[in-house]
């Protein structure tokens, strides 16, 4: 929460601050982007511009899981462990779901919190409320600012059980899926699909008295993984065994990450996939923007309610209820532009 009365930033404050690294500054031009205000878009719009050319040179890097797989604890440990390095490393989260559940990841304070006070990080987290394209836009643009605000790794956290993984992919470089063990073949509510788009496999909790099962898991991923196609291509996707607790495999997490960004900017793969990002990023926009607008017509609220009422009693065919407010929708634009 912001408190009231703050002196209004210019957006010259706002760019200056988020390029001199400054966490306070980074804080508060998230939450401008952040913010549903009309108002705030076109300063955010600027601040955007204006950091534009110091963005793109970090690693960015996915986690996904099932809910209390570890992915906070593992987090905290890796992003800990590279600020001793020298990086500097912000953690994001996408969340979808939060304005139900309040936040559950990195909403309780409790976690990371060594990381949130160690001076070369920043953890944030998800946007707190909207829909998933809403909140992926934030993101991506939270993203961008903690780049330009010197984050050379950012760790993207999002929990396992929806559509967000394909969404956190999209924004990453190289995505991570945690695993617990005794999955056997159910993969633990992990879907196929999310397993296609892993780049590394970490069997968490592998400490203890799990750690021999956990080590037998590995096993089983290995021979499931060699019957799956590659997530990015010429990269063998294997899994690892790791402990957030103990810190046991953490140094080897970063070593698979590591050989796997030089992987992939040396045959070209990385570049690639940033520019397929991109674009992907610029359609979501347009097409989320000419939904809403489209929605927004008058004429289509008139119209909607009755074609909605005819669908749902199968008097309609969807496509041409579709195809009729689309005529109402052309229409609407010629009239305007008659009127000038
Ligand atoms: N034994 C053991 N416990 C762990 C390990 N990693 C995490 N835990 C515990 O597992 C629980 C869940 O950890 P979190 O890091 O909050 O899990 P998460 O995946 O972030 O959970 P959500 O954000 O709710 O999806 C906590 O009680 C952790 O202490 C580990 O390596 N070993
Ligand atoms: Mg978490």
């Amino acid at each position: 929460m912001e408190p009231p009365k703050r002196k209004e930033l210019t957006v010259e404050d706002y760019i200056n601050g988020v390029l001199a690294g400054d966490r306070a500054l980074l804080a508060r031009a998230i939450t401008l982007i952040e913010s549903h205000s009309e108002r705030h878009r076109p300063i955010a719009t600027e601040v955007l511009n204006g950091i534009i050319p110091q963005t793109g040179k970090s690693i960015r890097i996915g986690i996904t899981g099932v809910p209390g797989a570890g992915k906070s604890t593992l987090i905290e440990a890796l992003g800990t462990m590279l600020c001793d390095k020298g990086h500097r490393v912000a953690v994001l989260a996408v969340d979808p779901s939060s304005q139900l559940t309040k936040g559950s990841i990195l909403g309780d304070k409790t976690r990371m919190e060594e990381l949130s006070r160690n001076k070369n990080a920043y953890v944030r987290p998800s946007p707190s409320s909207g829909t998933l394209g809403g909140v992926t836009r934030r993101s991506r643009e939270t993203l961008l600012l903690c780049e330009a605000a010197g984050f050379d790794v950012i760790i993207v956290e999002t929990v396992g059980v929806g559509q967000s993984e394909a969404v956190v992919r999209s924004m990453v470089d190289c995505f991570l899926v945690l695993m617990l063990t005794g999955a056997g073949d159910e993969l633990q509510g992990i879907k196929k699909g999310v397993m296609e788009m892993a780049d590394a496999i970490f069997i968490n909790k592998a400490d203890g008295p799990n750690r021999q099962v956990a080590l037998k898991t590995k096993a089983e991923y290995n021979r499931l993984l060699h019957f799956l196609p590659q997530a990015t291509e010429g990269w063998e996707t294997k899994a690892y065994t790791v402990s957030a607790l103990t810190g046991e495999g953490i140094s080897e997490m970063w070593d698979v990450i590591y050989s796997f960004f030089q992987f992939s900017k040396e045959n070209g793969i990385f570049e690639e996939r940033r520019e397929k990002q991109a674009l992907e990023w610029f359609y979501a926009v347009i097409e989320d923007e000419l939904k809403l607008w489209f929605f927004q017509q008058d004429d289509i609220k008139q119209q909607l309610p009755l074609l909605m009422e005819q669908m749902r009693k199968g008097e309609v065919v969807p496509t041409v209820a579709a195809s009729q407010l689309l005529t109402t929708f052309t229409n609407g634009l010629e009239k305007r532009k008659e009127e000038g």
